[in-house]
């Protein structure tokens, strides 16, 4: 057994919100968690579920099923955790197994490049993490308030920087993951197998040391960095290389755009800070927000660096208001000359430079053909939501255990087999194109890049429908593009309520769900995921989604050029495009 509860190193402070002492209390995240594990009721109580988060599960009480059966209808979605997208083969076949044997037969792949199952009884959720451990997976701060998964370009290119991306994603992983939670995780799932703790990196090892040192030292010798309370709220990391938007960047907590030496090695990172976009319908003191640029910080400095923001936002992120509690608010608040002031006087106690230049931003997507190096291949395949089922699911995975690829999942919730050698992409090839991805690379292009989150029947915060309308609505704007005869295409997001799952802010259409069939619309983010679209209309009925915006479609026709669809609403402005929105009467 490796690191027991402990008590909390905080004095007993009665203004603790709920949130705040079920955390302190828990002994790093394992009571009430771990007792009720072991008795026979089909759903935990909401102290343990609160605490299951961190190890990558969320119980839900599926929204369909509840009306007709009462026992399975509380179930367990869980998360895994995949920096930059990698699963092993291995991994996937176990995934593939667990889904089919307790799950609801299917994989999701996220928008944060992991997988997701749901429908999992509570009664299996160990025999379903256990596997997973014993699988080289790990579901351990997937969820909660905690460093989530640390996202990269999924493409396994070996050349402009992209290898040192990927490592950068696994050691931040790595830096970042809790010390006393991971004693609770294996504890709790393999019976405290020590075999299976993360064996850090050198030079992570040493930056994790440092957690211990005045300012980013939380004052708990369990949970150095994070303390007995964890974060305020979840916190998310991106890396990326100059260029490439493929993980929507500007999102993020941090955002890391990584240069490199001459030789690969990473030379420094444009740092990004405060992004985030959830927020609740009818309040504005919650919002989306794109991160602010802090500055250039080299190679050696990062993890430190990482470190400070971390135990900043530790520290000042508000822990009364759940609501509040991003540090993007923080951002809001205290602005960021006040943010990179606090955090070189009291915390990273270094200069940060000026940003350096970037190449400018693209929605990288990787779909189809590609070479890796010499002698390798991979190639990305579209899948709509990133719902994997079916025959297509088995085909995959005979796939990658017949050829030994590994995955890496996009945050365009797509998925890409790497690692496929010259000799064996005919073949590959061939067996692709039997389960339908004859060209992979020519989706439609509405398709190509358009997200939805879950939604209905299994998140318990929708509103109304996301993932199972999106083929219809993409359908019918297809349609009415064809008709209005406009060769170009729109990014479009949709979610099934304003937290913001599937990043619908930054799309060019934003469709996000306000009531049973009715839909907020965004409108005026830029294919590259650079700008926030605007809120035009707050309950637009899906019905009348064509004839609402044809007005904006017929201007950007008349506008020609070569100028995106947000772009030219940009360009319209606001009071020009409400104007136009003609909502029928
Ligand atoms: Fe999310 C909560 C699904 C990415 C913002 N999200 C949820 C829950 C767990 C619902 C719940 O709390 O009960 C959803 C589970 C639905 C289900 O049935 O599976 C859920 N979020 C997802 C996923 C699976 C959507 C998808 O289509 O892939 C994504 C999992 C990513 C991962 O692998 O970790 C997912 N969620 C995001 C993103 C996008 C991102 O991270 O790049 C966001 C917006 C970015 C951000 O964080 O600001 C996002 N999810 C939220 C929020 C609002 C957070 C906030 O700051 O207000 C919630 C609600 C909450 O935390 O209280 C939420
Ligand atoms: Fe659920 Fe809302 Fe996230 Fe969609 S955006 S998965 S409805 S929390």
């Amino acid at each position: 057994m490796l690191d027991g509860p402990s008590k909390p190193t905080e004095s007993i402070d009665t203004a603790l919100s709920k949130a705040e002492k079920r955390k302190l209390y828990s002994g790093h995240l394992r009571e009430p968690l771990l007792t009720e594990l072991g008795n026979d009721e089909i759903r935990f109580s909401e102290d343990a579920v609160q605490l299951l988060k961190f190890h990558g599960s969320y119980q839900q009480n599926h929204r369909e099923l509840r009306k007709t059966d009462k026992i399975k209808c509380w179930q367990m979605m869980l998360r895994l955790r995949n920096p930059g997208g990698r699963v092993p083969a291995q991994l996937f076949s176990a995934l593939d197994d667990l889904s089919n044997q307790y799950g609801n037969g299917t994989l999701r792949i996220t928008t944060r490049q992991a997988f997701q199952m749901h429908g999992i009884p509570k009664a299996d959720l160990k025999t379903v993490i256990g596997t997973i451990i014993e699988n080289l997976g790990s579901t351990l701060a997937a969820c909660g308030d905690i460093n989530r998964n640390v996202m990269a370009p999924a493409a396994p290119f070996e050349n402009n920087g992209y290898p040192a991306a990927r490592k950068l994603a696994d050691e931040i992983a790595d830096l970042l993951s809790p010390k006393a939670a991971e004693g609770s995780y294996l504890d709790m799932w393999v019976d405290g197998d020590l075999s299976y703790r993360f064996k850090p990196a050198k030079p992570v090892k040493q930056a994790r040391e440092r957690q211990f040192a005045e300012g980013v030292f939380s004052g708990s010798k369990d949970e150095p960095i994070y303390g007995d309370t964890y974060l305020p709220r979840k916190f998310k990391v991106a890396v990326t290389v100059s260029g490439d938007n493929s993980v929507d960047l500007l999102t993020q907590d941090i955002g890391l755009v990584l240069f490199t030496n001459k030789n690969g090695t990473m030379r420094g990172c444009n740092v990004y800070v405060g992004g985030g976009l959830g927020r609740t319908h009818n309040q504005d003191d919650t919002f989306a927000r794109i991160a602010d640029p802090l500055g250039y910080v080299e190679a050696e400095n990062i993890f430190d660096l990482l470190q400070s923001i971390m135990a900043l936002q530790r520290d000042h992120g508000d822990r009364e208001v759940r609501k509040h509690a991003r540090m993007k608010y923080l951002l809001h608040k205290r602005g960021i000359e006040w943010f990179r002031e606090t955090l070189i006087k009291d915390y990273f106690k270094r200069d940060i430079k000026k940003l350096i230049n970037e190449a400018p931003a693209k929605l990288m997507d990787y779909l189809g053909w590609h070479r890796q190096k010499p002698g390798l291949w991979f190639v990305g395949l579209p899948f709509m939501c990133g719902r994997l089922e079916g025959d297509i699911k088995a085909g995959i995975r005979s796939i990658v255990e017949r050829y030994q690829l590994e995955i890496r999942l996009t945050p365009n919730q797509d998925l890409l087999l790497c690692n496929i050698g010259s000799s064996q992409k005919s073949s590959i090839k061939a067996e692709l194109a039997e389960l339908g991805f004859e060209l992979p690379a020519e989706v439609a292009p509405l398709v190509r890049h358009a997200l939805a989150c879950p939604a209905l029947p299994t998140c318990g915060l929708a509103v109304t429908e996301s993932e199972r309308i999106l083929p219809d609505v993409l359908e019918r704007l297809e349609s009415q593009l064809n008709n209005l005869e406009i060769k170009k295409s729109i990014l479009v997001r949709m979610t099934g309520c304003p937290n913001g799952c599937a990043r619908p802010y930054m799309a060019e259409l934003g469709l996000v769900g306000s009531g049973v069939n009715q839909y907020q619309l965004w409108l005026g983010g830029s294919a590259n995921l650079q700008r926030l679209a605007r809120p035009f209309l707050q309950k637009m009925p899906l019905e009348d989604l064509e004839a609402t915006i044809e007005p904006l479609l017929l201007s950007w026709k008349d506008a020609g050029g070569r100028r995106g669809f947000g772009e030219h609403i940009t360009k319209l402005g606001d009071a020009t495009v409400q104007e136009m929105l003609k909502v029928p009467g």
